[in-house]
């Protein structure tokens, strides 16, 4: 590789309004931007954008693994060995995001240059990835989300449960079913809100409401299979497996779980993600593809992952670009018809603009 560059850059953008997650609530979105390259149009690009209360890592050590990575890379590319080995980035498995980020980038760096791929990241099974609706309550905002979701063609819709009483999750759930109606596949998700009994008494409120599932509704997820026979909801895993590092046999024996949220930011990179999203689908289980609210530059990776991990259109956990009132590409991207256009996205992924980050690392 001749004499390539890299170059760190950090950023921080305002969301459209406090997104609450879990016991946090954030008002802005920070990451890193790992470039790899000299030419803007021809390097590969990666976003790092740990998760306050999600993520293992804080943004400093973030910051700090991502330049110890960079320094290690640029020996690599100066003896001409391969920048995305698995070998050099086991490095990163404490840091996932950044291990995501630096995949990313050594990945887009070939194909921003032209190459064409036979698997992996960007080999294109599939131009379109449907992505499903992101409904958060209050009630108000939820109606308003639905009536846009079944106005724009979107086939799924995830509705955020748990934040509030179960008397008014269920009054919203049903709102929702009767704006969107029948066409397009409800799934909701607790993040572990509940005890059991509120998660049953959750269930009750909404019989007949077909659920197509409900991600990670306990707190105690040790009891996730009885609350799936229990209550005839079917169940995703998403806490469960975003918690540690990959286990090969973790799916094997939890037949009673219809799907499994994958999201790379918190499982550590693509590669990780395909290996799990194999293994569900090995189990019958459906792998989904989800974001943790990274920039356009980490959506647009996430999208090119769910084009290729199923030939299927399983809806992708994709509709958060929404929350960041600003974006470092200067075009973004939209769905249309509830899908995304990988054609638009890479064109979208090109408008990036260096020039609205601070670059904390050059070499
Ligand atoms: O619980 O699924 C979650 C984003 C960040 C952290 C946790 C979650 C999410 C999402 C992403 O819900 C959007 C989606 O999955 O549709
Ligand atoms: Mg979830």
């Amino acid at each position: 590789m001749n004499s390539s560059t890299i170059e760190i850059y950090e950023y921080n953008l305002p969301l459209v309004a406090p997104l609450h997650l879990g016991k946090n609530v954030l008002t802005n979105r920070s990451g890193l931007i790992i470039k790899i390259g000299h030419d803007e149009r021809k390097a590969g690009y990666g976003d790092i954008a740990p998760l306050p209360g999600f993520n293992p890592e804080s943004i400093a050590e973030a910051r700090e693994a991502a330049i110890r990575w960079a320094d290690y890379a640029l020996e690599l590319m100066k003896s001409n060995e391969d920048l995305d080995d698995e070998e050099v980035l086991r490095s990163l498995t404490a840091t996932p995001s950044v291990l995501f980020g630096a995949e990313c980038a050594a990945l887009g760096l070939a194909y921003a240059a032209g190459a064409t791929f036979t698997d992996g990241l960007f080999s294109k099974t599939r131009r379109y990835v449907s992505v499903n609706g992101y409904i958060n309550g209050p009630i108000k905002s939820a109606i308003k989300k639905a009536q846009f979701l079944r106005d724009n063609g979107y086939i799924a819709a995830k509705i955020k449960v748990g934040r509030q009483s179960i008397k008014k999750d269920a009054e919203m759930v049903h709102e929702v079913l009767g704006i969107v109606g029948d066409r397009v596949e409800l799934r909701l998700d607790a993040n572990r809100a509940w005890r059991y009994n509120d998660a049953i008494a959750f269930a009750r409120a909404v019989e007949g409401v077909r659920v197509a599932y409900i991600e990670e509704p306990l707190a105690d997820s040790s009891r996730l299979e009885q609350f799936a026979g229990e209550s005839g909801m079917p169940v995703a895993l998403d806490e469960s497996i975003a918690e540690g590092l990959y286990q090969e046999d973790f799916l094997q024996n939890k037949t009673w779980a219809r799907a499994v949220i994958l999201k790379p930011t918190l499982l550590g990179g693509t590669r990780t993600a395909e290996d799990w999203a194999s293994e569900a689908v090995e189990c019958g289980l459906k792998p989904v593809v989800s974001s943790c609210f990274e920039s356009g530059v980490g959506l647009i990776a996430l999208a090119h992952l769910a084009a290729i991990i199923t030939e299927e259109d399983i809806p992708a956990g994709l509709d958060t670009y929404e929350w960041l009132a600003e974006d470092l590409l200067e075009r973004r991207f939209q769905a249309h018809n509830g899908r995304l256009d990988l054609a638009e996205l890479d064109e979208c992924a090109a408008s990036i603009r260096l020039d609205r980050m601070e670059c904390i690392y050059r070499a």
